[in-house]
């Protein structure tokens, strides 16, 4: 079967709330992809992050297949002998001294949703039913209703009310409109520490260190959605990191699981996570021996191979080099560590048709909010591969 004959079945049969590029993967390696036709591509999107340790890394699909032969799922009314140790090793690693997995990222969202507000009613004393959560204006945190409730996008949600009451929206990047949106019924202040759709937002500098302040001095808990800009993709564990900011509870997901699997997981302390009460919350899969042994092999991936530090090294050089592309197209190029955005100017006629021109010459970006091109490679891309995508990249930026 040929590329159009999967893009025809699955226009037919699938439901098409997405619109992907005409590009059947049936292979990936590193930083590689091969399509059905056998052509190979660079993966500058590394599904949207989740892949950061690059495709089917042989160490976390090791782990994979001996746990899958061994035992895959009990449910939480059993124990299993992988969870405990992902428990021990998220602690070791982040710094938190607990953690509750999740599966995908929307679940671990509205999980540490859930317990801002319980910490509210429970902790600060706001009345039942009360609690606030501030967000911010360009905001993704998923699909579930509750969280596109508070989307600004309205193609997101307008048709898809009634939606849950209980969030307020502030301009992102200026931290003293979260201080004048803060009452006494504030639980939780949640925030991408970058914004990733709304396209690579990089918030002027100390403004999540200026937030977390404020959160303390008001008594609310600072949350930081960490699935994308988390487990090294910014050049650092996590991006608040770079501000020195720990918040109270930092959601992980994508890259927990180095793509093989869907796993989350919401990282904080006893006082808050101690909270939830057994039945109060949690999930079939979340916390499965299969889960739990992949994103073990992940989180040691990433450090055994200094994935962080490569990301800040190559991350800096690869923003430079883009940078450095005389193109009349380019309005802006932004990022931190290999999480990267190119905006072009409204004349460009928009992104994607730069997108389609570097699909062309084997290299896979998205694109996103219509002018942005994002590159977001594996993290175990070397400074040679990049290199190599330089003088492809020049030549599609500078189309007519
Ligand atoms: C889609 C974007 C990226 C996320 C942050 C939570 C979630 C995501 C910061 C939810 C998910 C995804 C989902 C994917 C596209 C994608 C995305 F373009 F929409 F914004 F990555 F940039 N918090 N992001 O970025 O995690 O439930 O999906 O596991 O098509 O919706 P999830």
């Amino acid at each position: 079967m040929k590329t159009q004959d999967f893009v025809q079945l699955e226009e037919k049969y699938g439901a098409h709330n997405y619109h992907p590029l005409d590009v059947v993967i049936e292979k990936g390696e590193g930083v590689w992809v091969y399509d059905v036709e056998g052509k190979k591509y660079l993966d500058c999107l590394s599904a949207y992050s989740a892949i950061n340790q690059g495709h089917v890394h042989p160490k976390i699909l090791a782990a994979l297949q001996e746990q899958a032969a061994k035992l895959t799922l009990t449910s939480r009314a059993f124990r299993n002998n992988q969870l405990p140790l992902l428990y021990q090793e998220l602690a070791e690693i982040t710094g938190y001294e607990m953690s509750l997995p999740m599966n995908s990222g929307a679940e671990a969202v509205e999980t540490a949703i859930k317990l801002a507000r319980k910490w509210a009613y429970r902790v600060k004393g706001v009345k039942r039913h009360n609690a606030e959560i501030i967000v911010a204006d360009g905001n993704f945190h998923g699909r579930t209703i509750t969280i596109i409730s508070f989307s600004s996008e309205k193609f997101y949600k307008d048709d898809f009310g009634p939606l849950t009451p209980g969030f307020i929206s502030v301009k992102y990047g200026d931290a003293e409109a979260i201080d004048k949106a803060i009452t006494p019924n504030t639980a939780a202040v949640m925030l991408e520490p970058i914004q990733g759709e709304a396209g690579v937002i990089i918030p002027p500098k100390g403004y999540l260190a200026r937030v977390a302040e404020i959160c303390k001095e008001n008594n609310v808990l600072f949350v930081a959605d960490e699935i994308q800009t988390g487990l090294g993709r910014t050049g650092k564990l996590f991006a608040s990191q770079h501000e020195n900011v720990r918040p109270d509870m930092t959601i992980v997901g994508k890259a927990l699981s180095g793509g093989f699997y869907p796993v989350s997981a919401v990282l904080a302390d006893e006082p808050v996570m101690g909270l939830f009460q057994p039945g109060e919350h949690g999930s079939t899969f979340g916390g499965n021996p299969l889960g739990a042994a992949v994103a073990r092999a992940a989180l040691k991936v990433l450090i055994e191979e200094n994935l962080a530090e490569n990301a800040d090294k190559l991350g800096t050089y690869f923003m430079e080099q883009l940078a450095e592309i005389p193109s009349l197209h380019v309005k802006e190029v932004r990022g931190k560590g290999l999480l990267i955005g190119v905006e072009l100017k409204p004349e460009a006629k928009g992104a994607r048709r730069f997108c389609e021109a570097l699909q062309d010459r084997g290299i896979l970006a998205k694109e996103t909010h219509e002018h942005i091109i994002r590159f977001a490679p594996p993290l175990v891309i070397t400074k040679e591969i990049i290199d190599e995508a330089l003088p492809k990249i020049r030549e599609v930026l500078n189309m007519a």
